[in-house]
C-alpha cells in the first residue's frame, strides 16, 4: 500500500497536501498525529474527511510531504520504502536508493502542488491528470494561508499569492483576506487549550550537530490568549527538556498583529543568545519581525551549533 504523509504534529499544510497529492497519485493520504483545531475547521468547512492515522512505515510505500527530516517522520521510516518527497523545506535526509525529490523554496507545500497542477505538470511527479475539485482547491488555499500567515510571513513568495488566487477561484472563495482571517481565528482557539496542548500543536524536532533541539510555535491574533498560561508552558518545557534529552527547546509565541515572536527558551541558553545575538530577559525575549521558524529560527540556530 502506498501512502502520502506529512510530518508529526501535522498542520494544515501537511494534511491538505497529503489529501490532495494522494488524490492525484491514486493512493492513500495519512497522518502521523492528531488534527489541530485549525485543520479541523478547514476540513469541516470543505467537507473533507480526515486522513487515516498511521504509526508505522513497515511494509508501506511512503511519499513524504511538507518535511524531509527523519526526526519529524515515522520513528521507523527505514522499515518502509520511501519513494518520493514533495516539500518546501531544506533537505533533511539522505537515502540509499534514488527517489523522486521535488521541493521549492515557497511558502507552502500546497503551493508546490498547486503550481504543478496549474502548469499541467502533475504527471512529472507521477500523478494522473485529473480535475482539481472545489473542495480540494479549498484545502490547498487554506494551507497556503496557514503556512504564510495570510501572506505576512517572510517565507511568502509571489507564487504563493498567485496560486492562492487561482485556487480561490476554483473553491468559490471571493474574498481571500476575509476567509484568511476566519482560518487564523480558528487557529486562535488556543485560548481554550491546555498548556500541553498548546506546546504540542506545532512542535518540531531537529538534530543540530548531534544535539536534539525542539522548536515549537503558536500563532495568535491576541497574545492575551496565552499570556496567563506562559508560566505553566515554561514549566512543562523544562520537564520536556529533562525527560526527552533535549539540549535546547525554543517555544515561539508569534503575534500575528505585531509581526514578531516572543521566544521562551529552555536549556542551552548561551547557544540561543549566540544564534540570535540577543540577551534573554530571564527566560524569554521578543524577536522583532520573526514569524517563520523555518526561515528565521532554524538557520541561525543550526549555524550556531555548527560553529
Ligand atoms: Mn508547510
Amino acid at each position: 500500500m502506498r501512502y502520502v504523509v506529512g510530518h508529526k504534529n501535522p498542520d494544515t499544510d501537511s494534511i491538505a497536501s497529503a489529501i490532495v497529492l494522494a488524490y492525484f497519485l491514486d493512493c492513500y493520504p495519512a497522518r502521523l498525529g492528531d488534527i489541530n483545531p485549525e485543520t479541523e475547521f478547514v476540513l469541516r468547512k470543505f467537507g473533507v474527511m480526515e486522513p487515516e492515522l498511521i504509526t508505522s512505515a513497515k511494509g508501506k510505500e511512503i511519499i513524504l510531504v511538507d518535511h524531509s527530516e527523519k526526526s519529524q517522520s515515522f520513528d521507523d521510516l527505514e522499515e518502509g520504502k520511501l519513494i518520493a518527497v514533495i516539500d518546501h523545506h531544506k533537505v533533511g535526509l539522505t537515502t540509499t536508493e534514488p527517489i523522486l525529490y521535488y521541493a521549492k523554496p515557497v511558502g507552502s507545500t500546497a503551493t508546490v502542488i498547486a503550481e504543478l497542477y496549474f502548469k499541467d505538470a502533475i504527471d512529472l511527479i507521477g500523478g494522473k491528470k485529473k480535475e482539481l475539485k472545489p473542495d480540494l482547491a479549498g484545502l490547498l488555499l487554506s494551507a497556503i494561508i496557514s503556512d504564510t500567515v495570510l501572506f505576512k510571513s517572510p517565507t511568502t513568495t509571489e507564487l504563493d499569492k498567485e496560486m492562492a488566487k487561482k485556487l480561490a477561484e476554483i473553491a468559490g472563495i471571493s474574498n481571500i483576506e476575509e476567509f484568511g482571517m476566519e482560518i487564523l481565528k480558528a487557529k486562535s482557539v488556543v485560548g481554550k487549550l491546555k498548556p500541553e496542548e498548546i506546546i504540542n500543536m506545532d512542535f518540531k524536532n531537529f538534530d543540530f550537530n548531534g544535539k536534539k533541539v525542539g522548536i515549537g510555535q503558536v500563532e495568535v491574533i491576541d497574545v492575551s490568549e496565552v499570556e496567563s498560561k506562559k508560566d505553566e508552558i515554561y514549566k512543562l518545557l523544562e520537564e520536556k527538556l529533562k525527560n526527552e534529552g533535549y539540549d535546547l527547546i525554543v517555544f515561539l509565541i508569534t503575534d500575528i498583529m505585531k509581526e514578531g515572536s516572543e521566544a521562551l527558551v529552555v536549556g542551552n541558553k548561551e547557544m540561543f543568545e549566540k544564534a540570535f545575538n540577543v540577551k534573554l530577559e530571564g527566560n524569554s525575549v521578543f524577536l522583532e519581525g520573526v514569524m517563520s521558524r523555518k526561515k528565521q529560527v532554524v538557520p541561525p540556530l543550526e549555524k550556531a551549533y555548527n560553529e
